[in-house]
Order: structure tokens, then C-alpha cells, then sequence
């Protein structure tokens, strides 16, 4: 399997699916850390579809378990119809978000593609978080916290059904991973619907190394694989721009070897690149950071491996 080597950025600037503020800009300081350029010095060839345009954020309370539904919705569509299209034309979508919410817009389409493709859709959720309350269980009514319980069937209908067919996943095609923050509520989702978490301490006690290999244990060559990276699955004291940070994340090392063995599959094929805070950064190193790794994830190493 090799890796398209076309690719297409879609910017998604908003925050309305998170609590703090300043997600919107994350487009705009992954293109000022050089994002294009370094994917271009990868060999990749990248066109840049700009800024998608969506509603602002009206800063709403939470009311009947989520707040700003149908902004989320309105966003969400658009980047499904935009992940759509590149993938249509037969490009890489790389998401740049804006909070997490979005990843039901990118994902609801990459799975239809798959659905008229034959291929199998496998997704990888590198998260501080496990993303699975539903508004019963959210504790905020924020959608970010949301959306692997939206793809999975259970959430508010408007972003269930968003791409027409529900669910959009089964438990089987997702694996998290670097969690560490899960509500008590959500815990219970988790448990019930069989997801397979490899949290820090399965990092701690595994191995990176051993983690990765367990989740890319069912991927082939027949595998779409869709990776979902909230850059909050860091470790706050390298990754400080994001809205919801958790200490004792996976270190620069340990991310570094997780997006080495990402591109070693060759199966990667959508990717979401989400949550990024300029507003909270310091000097734009987060965003440095999501492009230093990204460069590993399209198969950047220290040496020619056999
Ligand atoms: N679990 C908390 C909530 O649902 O409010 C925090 C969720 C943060 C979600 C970030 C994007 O990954
Ligand atoms: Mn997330
Ligand atoms: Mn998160
Ligand atoms: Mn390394």
C-alpha cells in the first residue's frame, strides 16, 4: 500500500463545538507554520481549498443537552460536502479545524466513499479525550465532546443522520488513543459499545510502539485509514495551544514514533487535523509542532528503513 500523494487542505475556521474560544484560527496558524510547504518537501503535491465559510459563534448557553446545534450542523455539512469532493477527485482531505465536532462532517463522508468504494473504513482517534457523550451524559453540552457518540448512532438526529446513513461507524472501525479524560457517564458509552481505548496507561505500561501495533493489527490493504488528531492527545508542557488540555500525554518522542508507524501502513487516507488554540499558544509552537509531525506521518524518518 502506498500513501496518495495528493492532497488537499480544507480549512474549517470555528470554535462553536468548544467551550473556550480561539479554535477558529487554528486554519490560518498551521498555514503560518508552513503546512503546505512542508507537505510539498514531502514529495506531496497540495492545493489549499482555503477557509470554508459557516455562522460565527453566538457564545449560547447549553439548553436540551448541547449548545449551538445548528451552527455545528451548518459546519459539519459543509466540510462533509467539501471532504466529499476531494476525495471524489481522488485527493488526500487533510481537515484543519476548528474543535473536534467537525470529525462528523469529514468522517460521515470519507464512510460513504467507502460504502461506493468497497473499502474498509478504519479510524484512529488520537484524543486526550474519549469524544463519546451523548447529551444525556455531557457534563457541558459541548459537541466536541460529542462526536464519536454522533457516528456511532446516539446524539442529537440532525448530526446522526448528517451524511444520510446511521451510524456512520460501528464500535469495531474505531480505536482511541493517549486517552485520559473520560466522563463518568461517558465511561459507561465507552464500556457498552466495545470501543477499544489504549489510554496513557496503556501507553505507559505497552509501549507506543506495542499500542500502535495492536491498533493497525486489522488494517490491510483493502483499509481506508481515516485518522482523527485532536492535538490535545499531547502532552500540555509541548502542545499548549489546544482548549481543553489533560497532563500526562504522550511526549514529542512518543507522538513522533506513533505518526512513523502511521506512514509505515501506507493505509492512510483522510486525516483530521483539529483543535488547535492559537488564542492559548505560545509563539506558534503548537501549531510548528502539528507540522513537524505531520511530516513524520507522511513518511519522514532519520534514515532509509528496510
Ligand atoms: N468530556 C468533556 C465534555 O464533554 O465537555 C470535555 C470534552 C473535550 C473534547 C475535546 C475535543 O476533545
Ligand atoms: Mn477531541
Ligand atoms: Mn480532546
Ligand atoms: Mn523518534
Amino acid at each position: 500500500m502506498t500513501t496518495n500523494r495528493c492532497l488537499t487542505l480544507i480549512g474549517a475556521p470555528t470554535d462553536v463545538g468548544a467551550s473556550v474560544l480561539g479554535a477558529s484560527m487554528g486554519p490560518d496558524a498551521l498555514r503560518i507554520a508552513g503546512i503546505a510547504g512542508a507537505l510539498r518537501g514531502r514529495g506531496l503535491q497540495v492545493s489549499d481549498l482555503g477557509n470554508l465559510p459557516g455562522p460565527g459563534n453566538p457564545q449560547a448557553p447549553a439548553s436540551g443537552g448541547w449548545r449551538h446545534l445548528p451552527e455545528v450542523t451548518a459546519w459539519c455539512q459543509a466540510v462533509h460536502v467539501a471532504t466529499a469532493g476531494v476525495l471524489q477527485a481522488g485527493a488526500l482531505p487533510l481537515l484543519m479545524g476548528g474543535d473536534h465536532s467537525l470529525a462528523i462532517g469529514s468522517i460521515s463522508a470519507v464512510a460513504a466513499h467507502c460504502r461506493a468504494s468497497g473499502r474498509r473504513l478504519k479510524v484512529l482517534w488520537l484524543d486526550a479525550h474519549a469524544d463519546a457523550n451523548t447529551p444525556a451524559s455531557s457534563p457541558s453540552g459541548n459537541l466536541h465532546g460529542m462526536p464519536v457518540a454522533c457516528l456511532l448512532g446516539q446524539g442529537p438526529q440532525q448530526l446522526v443522520e448528517l451524511g444520510g446513513a446511521a451510524p456512520v461507524l460501528s464500535a469495531r472501525q474505531i480505536t482511541q488513543i493517549g486517552v485520559r479524560s473520560v466522563d463518568p457517564l461517558e465511561k459507561q458509552f465507552v464500556n457498552r459499545q466495545g470501543i477499544v481505548v489504549h489510554d496513557m496507561r496503556a501507553i505507559d505500561e505497552q509501549g507506543m510502539r506495542a499500542v500502535v501495533q495492536q491498533a493497525l493489527a486489522d488494517v490491510d490493504e483493502h483499509t481506508h485509514l481515516h485518522v482523527s488528531f485532536d492535538l490535545d492527545c499531547l502532552d500540555p508542557s509541548v502542545a499548549p495551544g489546544v482548549g481543553t488540555p489533560v497532563r500526562g500525554g504522550p511526549t514529542y518522542r512518543e507522538m513522533q514514533l506513533c505518526m512513523e508507524m502511521l506512514a509505515d501502513s501506507g493505509a492512510l487516507a483522510s486525516l483530521d487535523l483539529v483543535e488547535l488554540n492559537p488564542a492559548l499558544d505560545t509563539r506558534n509552537q503548537t501549531a510548528e509542532l502539528a507540522v513537524d509531525l505531520l511530516e513524520s506521518l507522511f513518511g519522514k524518518s532519520t534514515l532509509v528503513r528496510p
